[in-house]
């Protein structure tokens, strides 16, 4: 950092700022996590530099033969780790990527059936303030009211009446397994294309701990930094029938030139995934998530769909008498770092919300197990319960940070 700080002082002082914030505070976002410096080296690397519009061996530019390796590379790890036929590697982020699969496969207008946001869906399957929603007619799905797991009967039903082009699977704030082999199903027998948004669960998937869509979508989206714990950025896996639409799609279609110091960072990142050590991960992802939920329903927490299959849980905070963004800006201030989340069937605005939502990848990377997760619930319950005693807070802060500084 010696250059910044000679050239630009307060980006490096945001910086640092920053670097002790991230130590500092106990991170459970659940899309976040913590990359290798090993990734930030990729990251940071000179291969910023190079414009690439195009795929490998087949670019605008000249130049290009050094970094076609690093592109060709990242393909053929993300083939490897998720067994798919074709991998684009190069959209900016998970929102290009799902932007790209509606660009290339459904007509302007078209109809898309995906799960709608408050039950767990994405601002990208359909919201009306989200280029999907208005470029493209959205029909929503959503969880049953008494065990607020996805109604794969009511997917059925809205197959059968709006015929789909697409059916998508996936979401953001959904905390159990997703059957895969239902939506199939569901689309071949109403002749829909089927796309999985994999997202929060991509490392999941890469280790085993969660069936893998490659196999039965048709389309599978993904960010790289979420559980998968690479660079920011995103990839989408199709069958090889595809391939050329979608590569077709990204560019020239809603991009330009590839980063190709990302795409280089999301190798190193999806070699670290192919590892021994990135399944035992993976289980201890599952494992804090797990006790984490335990811990908060001992202290009388409702967790929606009653806890966990995976990285993520959502708390409804309407038992305690709480708004999901109290409860953050409170978590916020003992420096737990959490985000306000709307729950299924929720009344209040995507601003104040009725719940939280908690995610154990970041604090796993850090190396905390079973014990601090048990910590971190009662840190949490504490907090909930003494929002408005300021001593309080700080005393709970203390320890957080306390706790923090171990690992
Ligand atoms: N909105 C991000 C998340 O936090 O899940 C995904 O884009």
């Amino acid at each position: 950092m010696k250059n910044l700080k000679q050239v630009d002082p307060e980006i490096a002082e945001i910086i640092k700022l920053e670097q002790e914030r991230q130590q500092r505070n106990i991170e459970l976002i659940a899309s976040e996590n913590f990359v290798s410096e090993a990734v930030m080296e990729a990251a940071g690397s000179c291969l910023t530099n190079k414009y690439a519009e195009g795929y490998p061996d087949n670019r605008y530019y000249g130049g290009c033969e050094i970094i076609d390796r690093a592109e060709k590379l990242a393909i053929d790890r993300a083939k490897e780790l998720f067994g798919a036929e074709h991998v684009n590697v190069q959209p900016h982020s998970g929102s290009q990527a799902n932007q790209a699969v509606y660009f290339a496969m459904v007509p302007p207008g078209g109809k898309i059936l995906a799960m709608d946001l408050t039950h767990g869906g994405h601002l990208t399957h359909g919201s009306p303030v989200n280029i999907s929603g208005k470029y493209y007619d959205f029909i929503h799905y959503g969880v049953t009211k008494e065990e607020e797991i996805i109604d794969y009967d009511q997917v059925e039903l809205l197959a059968q009446e709006y015929k789909p082009d697409l059916i998508v699977a996936g979401a953001s704030a959904y905390p159990r397994v997703i059957n895969f082999n239902r939506f199939k199903e569901i689309a071949d027998r109403y002749g829909a294309l089927f796309m999985v948004d994999m997202a929060h669960i991509a490392g999941l998937v890469a280790a085993g701990l969660h069936p893998n869509p490659v196999a039965v979508a048709d389309f599978v989206t993904t960010t790289n930094h979420k559980t998968l714990r690479g660079t920011r950025g995103g990839m989408i896996l199709c069958k090889e029938e595809y391939g050329k639409k979608i590569d077709k799609a990204i560019f020239p279609g809603i991009q330009g030139g590839p980063l190709m110091h990302i795409i280089a960072a999301k190798a190193v990142a999806l070699k670290e995934a192919l590892s021994e050590d990135f399944k035992d991960y993976q289980q201890q992802i599952l494992n804090n998530a797990h006790i984490l939920a335990e811990t908060l329903q001992g202290y009388g927490l409702r967790l929606v769909s009653g806890g966990t299959d995976n990285h993520l849980m959502l708390v409804d905070l309407n038992n305690m008498q709480l708004t999901g963004k109290e409860v953050e800006i409170a978590l916020d201030k003992v420096g737990i770092t959490v985000n306000k989340n709307t729950i299924p069937f929720e009344k209040r605005s995507p601003f104040i919300t009725s719940g939280i939502r908690i995610g154990t990848p970041a604090v796993t990377t850090r190396g905390m197990k079973e014990e601090e997760m048990k910590k971190i619930g009662e840190f949490i319950y504490k907090t909930m319960k003494n929002i408005d005693n300021e001593d309080k807070l700080e005393e709970i802060r203390d320890m957080v940070y306390e706790l923090s500084a171990q690992f």
